[in-house]
Order: structure tokens, then sequence, then C-alpha cells
């Protein structure tokens, strides 16, 4: 058998699990992202940031995925917030199985916001979809402006990416404007927000009220 159509199994197997997780989030009123970005982009430290706002508002917990250790789930539970590791070994990406098989050691009658921090991969995790309700994929700008035209299938699969570490761009040879311009000429609907961090803490006021217009308009 080609293994094209080996692959297209996979993927819709997948779909319909995915579609199994977003009808069980639906039913018990839980808003699910899912994070992706390439290893570094600072996908954790966004997390540590946005937690503390967002857990104020929302019953929260968080899946993380890795291909190996379970230093994130770590970080995470330093904020005092729920953090169930997945270890992929070696498995690029999480799918809608591996999302499900965590769901028991959730109370989810209990909960409004569900974040998954998928492996560190601009690539694979892109084609499968969770079950989750939005996507944000994180492209710091130190990767450097012309990475959403070589990963345009990351812009394509998502509403929001993030732009992180514009504290750097002073030091380096890129521009949230050219990143801005690439992403809205591959997909204009995306909406960017820029983060970063600073003497004073880290910023990403807009992001976290748009995150929590969409969890409002979903649970309440
Ligand atoms: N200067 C700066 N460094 C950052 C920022 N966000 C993350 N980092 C650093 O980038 C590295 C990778 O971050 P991490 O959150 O672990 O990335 P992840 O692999 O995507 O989860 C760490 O050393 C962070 O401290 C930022 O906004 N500005
Ligand atoms: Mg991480």
């Amino acid at each position: 058998m080609p293994k094209i159509t080996v692959n297209k199994d996979v993927k819709d197997l997948n779909q319909q699990q995915a579609d199994k997780n977003r009808a069980l989030f639906s039913e018990c009123g839980v808003f699910v992202i899912n994070i992706i970005g390439s290893p570094g982009a600072g996908k954790t430290t966004l997390l540590e940031n946005i937690l503390p706002r967002l857990s104020k508002k929302f019953r929260v917990c968080v899946i993380e995925g890795d291909l190996a250790t379970d230093n994130d789930a770590e970080r995470i539970r330093k904020a005092n917030i729920q953090a169930i590791q997945i270890n992929t070994n070696g498995g690029c990406h999480l799918d809608a199985f591996m999302i499900n098989k965590q769901l028991n050691a959730i109370d989810l009658a209990n909960l409004d916001l569900l974040i998954i921090e998928n492996v560190g991969n601009l690539v694979c995790p892109t084609g499968f979809d969770l079950g989750e309700d939005m996507r944000i994929v994180v492209m710091s700008i130190a990767e450097g402006d012309d990475k959403p035209h070589k990963y345009p299938i990351a812009v394509l699969n998502t509403d929001v990416i993030a732009i992180t570490k514009t504290d750097l761009m002073p030091y380096i040879d890129a521009d949230t404007a050219k990143m801005r311009e690439a992403i809205h000429s591959i997909k204009p609907q995306v909406k960017v927000f820029e983060t970063k961090k600073t003497s004073a803490g880290y910023e990403a006021h807009g992001l976290i009220s748009y995150i929590e217009e969409r969890v409002n308009a979903k649970i309440i």
C-alpha cells in the first residue's frame, strides 16, 4: 500500500478523535487552546506569564507535550496550576488520542480553560487537530521575520500568532512589522499579538485580553 494512504488513515483517525474531544469539551464548557511553535520560541515563558492573570478569572489546567522531560510541567506547577506532562518519547507532535488519554486525570466539570503546549516543532503539530477551540502559533522575532513565509502551513492553520521576544529586536536583524506583513500576506485574518520581557516584567496584555474574550464567549 502506498505510504500516502497510510498517512491519510492516521490523519482521518486523528480527526475523528479530535471531533470527539471537541464535543466533550463543549459539553463540559471547557475552552481549549493548542500552543504550537519551534523549540525555544518562548511557549512556556508565555504560559508562565499569562497564567497568573488568566487563573484569577478562570479555572485553568495545562497539558505539556515534550519529547523527553517534565521540565515545562514543573515550571507551570510553580505558578500553582495543575500541569500534566505527556512525553512522546521522540514523537514530534501531540495527537488527539494522547489528549483523550489524559482527560480522566482532569476534572472537566470544574474547569474553564485547558491550555496545551505542543511539542516544540513548527511543522508536525500543525496537521493534528487536538479538539481545540483556538490555536496560538508562537514565533519569536529572534527566529527571523521571514519565518511565516518558510512555514506557511503553520500560519494557514491558526487563528492567532504571538510574536515573542520583541525586546530583542534592537539586537537582531529582524523587524516585527515585516513579520506581521508576511503573516497577513499568507492569511489576512490572523490576529497578531506581540509579547516581550521588560525590566518591569513580561508584557502580553493584548493577547491576555483576547484569550479572556474568547473564553468568556464560550463558557458564559
Ligand atoms: N529576551 C527574551 N527572552 C525570552 C522571552 N521569552 C522567552 N525567552 C527565553 O527563551 C528561552 C526559551 O524559552 P521557553 O519558554 O523555554 O521556550 P519554549 O521551548 O518555546 O517553551 C528561555 O531562555 C527564555 O528565558 C522574551 O520575551 N524575551
Ligand atoms: Mg516549553
